[in-house]
């Protein structure tokens, strides 16, 4: 028998293998299906840049013909990647929440991790378990797991902000919870900012033993506070990758602020030319302030303040600063929970022109 005779027959004894396998149950591998074992991480995301001009242009517009009381209660508008089924990126779902003045966000609780990062306007509180917060441009404030929450707004304009979900990891995992508060609101406690006040300093804290690092006991991060960390960090040695790069840490312990969100802040110089990398693990950028570029996979992104970003897992991508204005970026990735897997690797190339061609 000949070779392709022999590999003929034995695409014919899988395909009928299959038929009888199915019905009970089993599988055995089939010739036309897409290997499994690459050499390195293959994604079906695809790279994303979402330009300020537009969403804003549909944020408004949806503030307008959507009502707040359907779809959970929320006017939320979801960046979305083409490549995959659901989600911003394998992990996240990343969304802008747009609320109006006198508007209630309900309270409820999930299980999906969840963070806000505040982009245009003041006035809206946001209460997590009793604790009472502001919300003010660039501050963080996190709303883990389980925990009720609630967003009512008692400004004069609409506020937006970024919303971030570990949901499309939850889905993957049939791990959603979810839960309606009975009333509307939730009362606030007697002693308000309790975490802040206790945590927010970020050097000292309440007396008596350690707080455990598995539950962060802080949740919010000022924009002050958070200022005053990357102007400090200017002054180490640029990051060869990143430039000037923080992390939002968890002051329990120093891991990320959630346990699979890792939130950092990042200033590209002008002049700055980072080095092309790619590492496992899906991100998305937020444009804080300024302008710059971010190369990925051979596509340029020159982006400017309010534009989204994200990088699939191992796209080989670098940043860099053409124009005369710092660019302040906030990003979420997950690579805590590559880092707890005992999996998450980088790799710098040292000559990005190959892997920059594209793809
Ligand atoms: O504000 O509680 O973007 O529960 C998605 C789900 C925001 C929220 C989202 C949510 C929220
Ligand atoms: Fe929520």
């Amino acid at each position: 028998m000949s070779e392709s005779t022999l590999v003929e027959s034995d695409v014919e004894v899988r395909r009928q293998l299959r038929e009888r396998l199915g019905k009970d149950g089993l599988k055995i591998a089939q010739p036309d299906e897409p290997p499994l074992f690459t050499r390195t991480p293959e994604s079906p995301m695809v790279p994303m840049h979402w330009r300020w001009e537009d969403l804003h242009a549909y944020l408004e517009e949806l503030g307008q013909v959507l009502s707040l009381e359907p779809g959970g209660d929320r006017r939320t508008l979801r960046l979305a990647n083409p490549g995959l089924e659901y989600g911003t990126t394998p992990t996240f779902w990343a969304s802008i929440q747009y609320i109006n003045p006198g508007e209630v966000a309900t309270a409820h609780r999930h299980t999906p991790d969840a963070f806000r990062f505040i982009m245009h306007g003041n006035g809206c509180t946001t209460n997590v378990e009793g604790e009472k917060y502001d919300m003010n441009e660039g501050d963080l404030v996190l709303t883990p797991n389980w925990m009720w929450h609630d967003h009512v707004h008692e400004g004069k304009e609409p506020m937006i902000w970024l919303d971030v979900l570990d949901v499309s990891v939850m889905k993957k995992l049939h791990n959603i919870y979810f839960d309606p508060y009975e009333q509307g609101t939730q009362p606030v406690n007697d002693y308000p900012e309790t975490s802040w006040r206790e945590f927010g300093s970020g050097l000292m804290r309440p007396v008596g033993p350690a707080p455990r690092p598995e539950r962060n006991p802080l949740l919010v991060y000022s924009k002050a506070q958070a200022d005053s960390a990357m102007e400090l960090a200017k002054g180490l040695r640029p990051d060869p990758l990143d430039d000037v790069i923080l992390e939002y840490q968890n002051p329990a312990g120093g891991g990320s602020a959630l346990p699979s969100m890792s939130m950092k802040s990042q200033i590209i110089r002008p002049g700055f030319q980072g080095k092309a990398h790619r590492h496992g693990g899906s991100k998305v950028y937020y444009v804080q302030e300024g302008s710059g570029t971010t190369i990925v996979n051979g596509r340029r992104f020159d982006w400017n303040k309010g534009d989204f970003m994200s990088i699939p897992p191992w796209a080989t991508h670098r940043h860099l600063n053409e124009g005369t204005v710092e660019g302040r970026l906030f990003r979420v990735d997950d690579s805590p929970i590559l880092r707890y897997l005992n999996t998450y690797h980088e790799e710098v190339l040292a000559d990005a022109s190959e892997a920059e061609k594209q793809r």
